[in-house]
């Protein structure tokens, strides 16, 4: 059976949708980040990089939640999880995809989870960044009311794990951004996210 790989409330949290919409059956284990799982010889064996999330699968392990996403949506394409069957389209999931990874994760991940915590000018300077990484997505990403318009795809509830982030830490002003603020109401709405908030002992925010 599967087994994804997870921290509760962490980034896994996209992958672990993605196989609540997807309908596939799977187990999850969960790694505790502050206690240092993520570093233990028994995770390195799965995840060498020392992160969640991972998935075993049948043929071996995959890490990165672009390429979990991208490998539920090509494995149950019944499920319409992605555009997976039109070559430009697919592209275009997996660049949004690309760009959540690569650049409001780490923007928001610095500013909320550094260790120690950043103050003062470091702080401003990291709240700024995260603000207009989110600022372009509201402005310039999402469609809406999903991602890519009318469709919901697998890049909706990964952008959701960041929004719900932003939201906790009081930066997803509705009057700033009234399309994600929207867009993260809808995705929490969804019943496979509410199975995966439930499972990871979470709630809405
Ligand atoms: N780009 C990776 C990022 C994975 C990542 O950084 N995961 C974090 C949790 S959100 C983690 O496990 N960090 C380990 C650590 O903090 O030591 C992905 O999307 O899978």
């Amino acid at each position: 059976m599967l087994n994804l790989f997870i921290s509760p409330g962490a980034c896994a949290m996209a992958s672990h949708i993605a196989l609540e919409e997807a309908g596939a059956e799977h187990q999850t284990t969960v790694i505790d980040l502050r206690q240092g799982q993520q570093k233990t010889p028994e995770y390195l064996a799965v995840n060498p990089a020392g992160a969640t999330p991972a998935l075993q699968t049948d043929q071996g392990v995959i890490t990165q939640n672009a390429a979990i996403l991208a490998w539920v949506a090509q494995t149950w394409p019944e499920k319409k999880l992605a555009p997976v069957v039109d070559v430009f389209q697919f592209a275009r999931f997996n660049s949004f995809n690309g760009f959540l990874a690569s650049s409001l994760h780490p923007a928001l991940g610095r500013l909320l989870f550094s260790r120690p915590p950043l103050e003062g000018e470091a702080k401003d300077q990291a709240t700024d960044l995260a603000l207009a990484k989110l600022q372009l997505v509201e402005d310039h990403l999402l469609e809406g009311p999903w991602v890519f318009g009318s469709a919901y795809t697998l890049s909706d509830g990964y952008l959701s794990v960041f929004t719900r982030w932003a939201r906790q830490a009081g930066l997803l002003d509705s009057d700033r951004f009234p399309k994600l603020s929207a867009h993260l109401d809808a995705v929490q709405a969804r019943p496979a996210v509410v199975r995966m908030l439930a499972a990871e002992g979470l709630s809405p925010v």
